[in-house]
C-alpha cells in the first residue's frame, strides 16, 4: 500500500505487521554534546504571562504542533486535536469566558490552600495574555473516536497521551524562540462552545503563544536540582 492512501489508523484487531527501524546510532561524545547543550536550553525556558502584539511566523507555529503530534500516545491513538487561534475577535471571547471563571476561582472557588500556593507566582484573574499574544494553541483531548457514520471507539491514556504531546509542543516553541503559557481555565466547557468543537473532544489547555514583551517579567523561581528530581537505582 503507498503511503499517500494509507490511513493513520490501523483498524481495530488488524495483525501486527512491524517494519524495520534502524537508525544511525550517534556517537557518544555527540550524544554528550548535544545533551548538555538541551539541558542548558531548556533550562532557559521560562513561562511567560506578558506577550508582545508582534506577530510570529505562522509557520513556526505549525512545525511546533507537527512536532507535537508526534508524540507517542495510548494505542497509537493520536487523541487530541491543536486549534490555532489567530482571530482577534475569537480570542477577545476566549478571554472574556476565561476571565469571567477565574474571577469566581481567584474570589473563593480555588480556596485559601491553593490561593497561597499561586501567590508566589503573581498569578490572577486578569488574563491579557489570551489577547495581547498573536495566537493561541487551544489543545483538546479526544475521550473517543467518533467514526462518519456515528460509531464511538473508546481511546486510552488519553490524558496521559495529550500532557506528554504537550510537553513536546513546549520543546518545540522554546527551542523555535517562542514563549508559552499553559493556561487551564476551570471549566473549560466553553472553548468547546466557542471554537465549535465535536462532543467526542473536550478542552486541555489553551496556550497563548509569541514573543515576550519588552517589559516581561516573570517570577523568580528555582528549579529542584538534578539529584532532588532524580532517584538512580
Ligand atoms: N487556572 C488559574 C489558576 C492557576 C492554577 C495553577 I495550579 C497555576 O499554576 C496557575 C494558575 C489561572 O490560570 O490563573
Amino acid at each position: 500500500m503507498s503511503h499517500s492512501t494509507r490511513s493513520w489508523a490501523p483498524a481495530d484487531g488488524e495483525p501486527y505487521r512491524p517494519v524495520p527501524y534502524r537508525p544511525e546510532r550517534m556517537p557518544a561524545a555527540e550524544s554528550l554534546a548535544r545533551a548538555a547543550e538541551l539541558r542548558e536550553r531548556m533550562n532557559r525556558r521560562r513561562t511567560v504571562r506578558q506577550f508582545a502584539a508582534d506577530p510570529v511566523p505562522a509557520q513556526v507555529v505549525r512545525d511546533a504542533i507537527a512536532c507535537a503530534a508526534t508524540a507517542p500516545s495510548g494505542a497509537h491513538q493520536q487523541p487530541w486535536t491543536f486549534v490555532l487561534v489567530r482571530d482577534p475577535e475569537v480570542r477577545r471571547r476566549i478571554r472574556a469566558a476565561a476571565e469571567a471563571e477565574e474571577q469566581v476561582s481567584y474570589r473563593g472557588r480555588l480556596g485559601e490552600e491553593w490561593l497561597a500556593a499561586l501567590r508566589p507566582l503573581g498569578t490572577d484573574e486578569v488574563k491579557p495574555h489570551l489577547t495581547d499574544a498573536p495566537q493561541l494553541i487551544v489543545v483538546f483531548r479526544q475521550r473517543h473516536r467518533l467514526d462518519a457514520d456515528g460509531s464511538k471507539h473508546k481511546h486510552y491514556y488519553v490524558d496521559e497521551s495529550v500532557g506528554i504531546a504537550v510537553g513536546m509542543l513546549l520543546t518545540a516553541l522554546h527551542l523555535s524562540g517562542l514563549a508559552a503559557l499553559v493556561h487551564t481555565p476551570s471549566p473549560m466547557r466553553f472553548l468547546q462552545e466557542v471554537l465549535g468543537r465535536p462532543a467526542n473532544e473536550k478542552a486541555f489547555a489553551v496556550i497563548p503563544v509569541g514573543y515576550p514583551a519588552p517589559e516581561c517579567v516573570v517570577p523568580d523561581l528555582m528549579r529542584k536540582s538534578l539529584d532532588q528530581v532524580m532517584v538512580e537505582v
